[in-house]
């Protein structure tokens, strides 16, 4: 028997996929919150879920570490998706991919800007895209603060109720992507371990649909 594993983050997307997973017939035995276990085992013997940082999914999927993953489209945007395929919108922790900095910011100005994020491929292809040059900062969280200390002139960041931004004195400007969890797939496993996989996307397929029309 050949175990899948699924890659899941703690957080906003775990606690949105539990419901859907436990409807196609998958419950994990272990809770990730209290237990420091970073493989939960599952009621069924041929499925375990596997904890990794949000960002880190896409690179376990790839390499065949997980042959299944729960993922934000926004870090799957910017890890490129190489290796894998993308069957399935959960539809769940849905937000924007958005420019964002103060009200009164040029961004057609003859400046050339700078930009915080931690999504450095998406936001150079996005100013490239509008033929603006950008010089790009790499952050790893907290990207609201860089533009209250001039660090930079924008930033790029996902926003969901705009209350963070707000809460800094900063406006969204630019939508880039409308962003929602997908389910990832290794691409060379959907090839040999095809029908346990497939019945898997099916059952969830069927969940996510429910869910929509309740
Ligand atoms: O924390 P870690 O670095 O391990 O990973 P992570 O921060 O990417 O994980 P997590 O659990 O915070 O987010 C996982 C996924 O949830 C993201 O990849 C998105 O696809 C999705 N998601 C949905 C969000 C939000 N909504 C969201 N609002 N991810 C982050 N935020 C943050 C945002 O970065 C900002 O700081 O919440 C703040 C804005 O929220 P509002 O409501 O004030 O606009
Ligand atoms: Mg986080």
């Amino acid at each position: 028997m050949s175990v899948i594993n699924i890659a899941l983050s703690k957080g906003r997307i775990y606690e949105e996929t539990l419901p859907l997973f436990a409807a196609a017939g998958i419950e994990p035995q272990d809770d990730p919150s209290t237990s420091r276990k970073l493989i939960l085992p599952s009621n069924r013997p041929d499925v375990q879920f596997l904890i990794v940082r949000a960002s880190d999914v896409p690179t376990y999927v790839q390499h065949g570490g997980a042959q299944i993953g729960v993922v934000g489209k926004d870090v799957l945007m910017e890890h490129g998706g190489e290796g894998l395929v993308e069957p399935l919108d959960l539809h769940i922790a849905k937000c924007r991919l958005m420019v964002a900095g103060y009200p009164d910011t040029q961004l057609d100005g003859q400046q050339r800007l700078r930009v915080a994020t931690k999504y450095v491929n998406c936001t150079r292809e996005h100013f490239a895209k509008h033929a603006r040059q950008v010089e790009i900062i790499k952050l790893y969280g907290s990207m609201e603060l860089a533009p209250l200390v001039s660090l930079c002139d924008l930033i790029v960041d996902v926003v969901d109720s705009g209350a963070t931004l707000a809460a800094n004195g900063l406006v969204p400007l630019e939508h880039i992507a409308d962003i929602s969890s997908r389910i990832v797939v290794n691409r060379a496993a959907l090839k040999t371990n095809n029908q346990p996989i497939s019945e898997l996307l099916q059952k969830l397929e069927i969940a996510v649909k429910e869910k929509q029309s309740a």
